[in-house]
């Protein structure tokens, strides 16, 4: 470990720190994935998803690729979030051109086959990928590990795959509360462990996604979004207490006021629906936000491309900032746009 004078600075990290930088640090949700070329080699060498998830050599590539092309100046672990439910020993399949499936837990009496005592066994390849990063990524780029928020895993858990609304998780939800909460305490106790040991081997900050709380009333987002985060950060606090979090409640709407207060997370991941400059009035004095560029201006890419990103930019450049999109890079996108965008981040000047 070089001494503070010799670190390099990474200006992810001044940026979560509170720290104004030079110019926004960069980096882009899914930028691993099926848009790049290399990745669709590797995905095909591989046989499948989750294959590429649990080997090591693979996830580590695929992690590297973007930042090879872009410079982004944080790379996050390749993995997914539904890995933290086939640890506990729920089934899982990705299945071509369809998502993930998985045999739905849909009452209390199948809680029983889920078992916390082999996850770290199981979650092993993913903290090797972890490790190794931190030593292959370039000196000036972070390294983000990362978890899905309790209710968020919870809908694909119940629900058995994703869906528009998570009907299922919430009927279960409304239905049987008491019941619905011993899933999220077992699922609050597994996010910690794993964000834990993801810090252990070298994740310098952590990102929890609850991409599915914009579809809870403002009482049960507070009950199934708020709490099991909070209980998740304040968990991983007791072992690390500077390490920073960032929180992306999806489609929160006025309620990331409440949770950027109550969940303890160090900064905000913005969707695409929040406008800017509420934003900066609401949300940028209380701690770093990060966001949020439409993925489809990244389809559609040009001077539209380009003069949205220079707006996200302006209105957040007195305060601390992190360039990123509202959502996750989609499939068709053109690498070349994301060059573009990339090139014209990496020079911005102030
Ligand atoms: O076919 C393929 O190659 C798989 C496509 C893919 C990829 C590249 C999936 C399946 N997951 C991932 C990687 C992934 N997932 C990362 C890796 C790092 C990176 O960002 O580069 C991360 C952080 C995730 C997180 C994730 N997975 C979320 C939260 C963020 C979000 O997008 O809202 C969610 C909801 C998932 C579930 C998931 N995994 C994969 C799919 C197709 C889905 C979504 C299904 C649905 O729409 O409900």
């Amino acid at each position: 470990m070089p001494s503070d004078s010799t670190r390099p600075q990474k200006r992810f990290l001044q940026a979560l720190q509170g720290q104004k930088t030079d110019r926004p640090p960069f980096w882009y949700m899914r930028q691993a994935g099926r848009y790049l070329p290399e990745y669709r080699a590797l995905r095909a060498e591989a046989g499948s998803f989750l294959s590429l998830c649990y080997a090591p050599d693979f996830a580590v590539e695929v992690t590297l690729q973007p930042l090879r092309r872009y410079q982004m100046d944080a790379a996050i672990l390749f993995s997914d979030i539904l890995v933290i439910p086939h640890a506990l020993g729920q089934s899982l399949d990705f299945v071509q051109g369809e998502g993930p499936v998985l045999e739905p837990i849909d009452h209390e009496e199948k809680l029983k086959t889920l078992s916390l005592e082999g996850i770290h066994e199981h979650l092993n390849p993913v903290y090797e990928t972890v490790e190794r990063l931190s030593k292959d990524i370039p000196s000036t780029t972070a390294l983000i590990g990362f978890a899905g928020a309790p209710w968020t895993v919870a809908t694909y858990m119940v629900g058995g795959r994703g869906s528009a609304d998570q009907a299922a998780a919430r009927l279960w939800a409304y239905r049987a509360p008491d019941s619905f909460q011993k899933l999220i305490d077992l699922l609050v106790d597994a996010t910690a462990s794993y964000l834990i040991e993801q810090v252990n081997r070298g994740a310098e900050a952590l990102q929890i996604f609850d991409s599915w709380a914009g579809n809870l009333p403002e009482t049960e987002f507070a009950r199934w979004s708020i709490a099991p985060i909070r209980a998740v950060v304040k968990k991983v606090k007791q072992v690390y207490p500077d390490i920073p979090i960032i929180g992306f409640p999806k489609g929160a709407g006025e309620n990331y006021i409440r949770f950027f207060k109550e969940t303890g997370v160090q900064a905000i991941g913005l969707d695409t629906s929040v406008p800017v400059e509420w934003a900066r009035d609401h949300l940028q004095k209380l701690g770093p936000v990060q966001g949020n560029l439409d993925p489809l201006l990244l389809v559609s890419g040009g001077d539209e491309m380009l003069s949205v990103a220079r707006r996200i930019i302006e209105t957040f450049q007195d305060g601390p900032f992190i360039f990123n999109l509202g959502h996750g890079i989609v499939q068709h996108t053109p690498p070349e746009h994301v060059d573009e965008l990339s090139t014209f981040i990496r020079e911005w000047k102030r």
